[in-house]
């Protein structure tokens, strides 16, 4: 089985790489995260965004899994579902839903925005889907699993947990009406019953053994892992390859090869630490020209230069074998290309580690300086046909990462790819 990650702070391409990869798979597995995903598919003229659904749903051949380390919202799966309509996908045989998976109640997300808004200026930034409150009734062993909607015995536990909820939203003074919120999410459990709701762990195990492949769709980014990212500014779940295995219920030696994909600079929804951020008009013209608004939030993502030492982080702690470099296209109009390679401690030192306390430390990054192509990709079919000066960048890239760079991606379309072969 192979895994396929975001190394930043997530959008960095995820989907369109799924897309790109999934002929080569008969599975295709989501194992962390939830609807604050976004994952955007553009194939034949059409522009599709996926929240909570793997992105192999476009494939006949595929299988696709919701695993159990997901935090899945029926009212959110019932409307993506309605979504993919013209596609006449055959979901009982290509969709499967883990019995494990967590449920998103409505409830979550109103404890997800007393929460956030409870921290005045110091806002995680989150999509506000209900994400965090939902891990942690998960963790707190009080959560309600999709399995669970098969009982009769489900509005009683759906109850006893919202009476908890609610006393909880009475204490933060959260103003909300939950009646119509409610009436949406029993029609959209009946709806979700529907489906395939089985043990994932034997499906994908028996998979695997009858040597089947499968992929592993990583949401979100590693720097937002909630135990190796810019904590406390991250998501509520391990991004990063060891989420697999609790994800999915697979052992670490099923995992084979672990594609990390990056962006040739770098973006960031939502607040917390981002070293190599711009505040000039280049920031400005990275978010022009790569259109960087968030596909779930539609909010202005940050821009900034890439940044060395934190991909040399999360490639060492997800045993990266390729990286695949997204959204090349975007920095065809710069004379220079800046690449951090290290930070400037306040001390006067510098290192290419990943600090700590990045939240609370003033970090200023070290830049080199690369020439940019300044020309169009357009009609670059191979590395071969590749300007010069992105060959370089490429070369750069490699060398300070110890990985090889396999895929380049220079547009949102599934023919706008290279891969090495
Ligand atoms: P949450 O909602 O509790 O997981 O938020 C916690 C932090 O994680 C960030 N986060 C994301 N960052 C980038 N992309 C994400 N998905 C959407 C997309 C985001 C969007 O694909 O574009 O549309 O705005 C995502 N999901 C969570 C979030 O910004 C918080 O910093
Ligand atoms: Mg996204």
């Amino acid at each position: 089985m192979d895994v396929l990650l975001g190394l930043q702070w997530g959008d960095e391409g995820k989907g369109k790489v799924v897309d790109v990869l999934a002929p080569k798979y008969d599975m295709v597995a989501r194992f962390q995260g939830g609807p604050n995903a976004g994952h955007t598919l553009e194939f034949d003229g059409i522009k599709h965004v996926l929240h909570q659904i793997p992105s192999g749903i476009f494939r006949d051949k595929i299988k696709n899994v919701i695993g159990n380390g997901v935090v899945l919202d029926p009212v959110i799966f019932k409307k993506e579902i309605h979504k993919l309509d013209p596609f006449n996908i055959n979901f009982s045989e290509n969709l499967f839903i883990s019995n494990k998976t967590q449920l998103i109640l409505p409830t979550h997300r109103l404890l997800d925005a007393a929460y956030e808004q409870a921290k005045g200026n110091k806002k995680i930034g989150s999509t506000l889907k209900g994400i965090g409150p939902t891990y942690q009734d998960k963790i707190a062993r009080l959560g309600l699993r999709v399995g669970d909607i098969l009982d009769d015995g489900f509005e009683d536990k759906y109850r006893s947990l919202v009476n908890e909820h609610e006393a909880i939203l009475s204490f933060y003074k959260h103003q909300y009406e939950l009646k119509p919120l409610e009436e949406e999410f029993f029609e959209a459990v009946s709806f979700l019953k529907k489906f395939n709701i089985v043990s994932t762990e034997y499906l994908i195990n028996k998979e695997l053994k009858s040597g089947k492949s499968v992929l592993a769709e990583g949401a979100q980014g590693s720097l937002l892992d909630v135990d190796f990212g810019s904590y406390p500014f991250v998501t509520s779940s391990n991004t990063m390859t060891a989420g697999v295995c609790t994800g999915l219920g697979v052992a670490p030696s099923s995992i084979n090869r672990v594609f990390g994909i990056f962006k040739a600079y770098c973006t960031r929804v939502g607040s917390g630490p981002f070293p190599t951020e711009l505040f000039d008009e280049e920031g400005v013209k990275l978010q022009k020209i790569g259109n960087e608004f968030g596909a779930t939030t539609g909010r202005p993502r940050r821009c900034g230069w890439l940044d060395i030492p934190a991909l040399k982080y999360v490639v060492m702690i997800n045993g990266v074998t390729e990286l695949f470099m997204m959204k090349s296209d975007v920095l065809c109009d710069f004379k220079t290309i800046k690449v951090c390679t290290h930070y400037k401690l306040p001390d006067g030192s510098t290192t290419d580690e990943f600090p700590y306390d990045i939240v609370d430390k003033e970090i200023t990054p070290v830049y080199k300086e690369l020439e940019g192509w300044n020309t169009s990709l357009e009609g670059v079919k191979g590395f071969d046909d590749m300007p010069k000066q992105l060959v370089d960048y490429i070369k750069f890239i490699e060398e300070q990462l110890e990985v090889p760079i396999n895929l380049v991606s220079m547009g949102p379309d599934r023919m706008q790819t290279v891969i090495r072969n």
